[in-house]
């Protein structure tokens, strides 16, 4: 997996994402991660990329001609690597997409290439998003100042998926969300802290009481947290 970040931030997407796992599959390159300024594709001696809006309103928007040329760099790029005429799938991040789950990072971990398109200000000019994106992507209900920390979570959720980045095995890629329930409640040394005992039945080494045990903690955290998921 590739992942190709369009931004005006690029030491934001590169430095956010370069520690513990996520860095270390990078530096082994199971995952390979470039951030691309959009900047660097403006054309006028001031490199502005924004201007005012057709209509009036508040604030700025991205222009289409640098985030049409950023892409083009990239996807140019993309094609000759992958040996490929298919076009790459282009993720937009805005609060107006359809809402991140783990379905459509598993749907989206299948693709060689991933393209994201991170916007500021009030957002891309209309024409270019309708000649370049594939996926319009929220990543909840909520309004950030810009597309960079949605594109770090989806490529933190997408890079668990790919194989060899976690070095457990196949179950740990699902976690919570396998079969739309949360989590057993997990336990380490000491046995006893601040008066707190570890569950006995962690301790029994009955492997089949723990399971049922879990499942039962599992179905009720999910019933007191997320009845929806039920
Ligand atoms: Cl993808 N972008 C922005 N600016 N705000 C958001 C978001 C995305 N998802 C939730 N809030």
């Amino acid at each position: 997996m590739r992942f190709h970040v369009l931004t005006l931030f690029p030491e934001m997407v590169l430095d956010g994402l370069n520690t513990s796992i996520i860095g270390r599959a990078i530096q082994s390159g199971k995952i390979g991660l470039e951030a691309v300024n959009i900047r660097d594709f403006a054309t006028n001696k001031h490199m502005k990329v924004d201007d005012y809006p057709y209509g009036g309103g508040a604030g700025m928007v991205m222009q289409a001609e640098p985030v049409y040329l950023a892409y083009q760099s990239v996807a140019e790029r993309i094609s000759v690597i992958a040996e490929t005429s298919k076009k790459p799938r282009v993720v937009y991040l805005t609060p107006q997409g359809s809402v991140f789950n783990q379905r459509m990072a598993e749907d989206l971990s299948k693709e060689e290439d991933l393209i994201f398109l991170c916007g500021h200000y009030e957002g891309i000019d209309e024409r270019v998003l309708e000649m370049i994106v594939t996926d319009h992507v929220s990543i909840g209900d909520y309004v950030l100042t810009g597309g960079e920390l949605p594109a770090m979570v989806m490529i933190d959720t997408i890079s668990r998926l790919v194989e060899g980045v976690l070095h457990n095995d196949d179950s740990a890629r699902y976690e919570s969300f396998a079969e739309n329930r949360l989590e057993y409640p997990q336990y380490t040394r000491p046995e006893e802290f601040m008066g707190r005992k570890v569950p006995e039945v962690l301790l029994s080494g009955n492997h089949a009481k723990i399971a049922e045990w879990r499942e039962e903690e599992s179905l009720k955290r999910t019933r007191e947290r997320r009845p929806d998921l039920l």
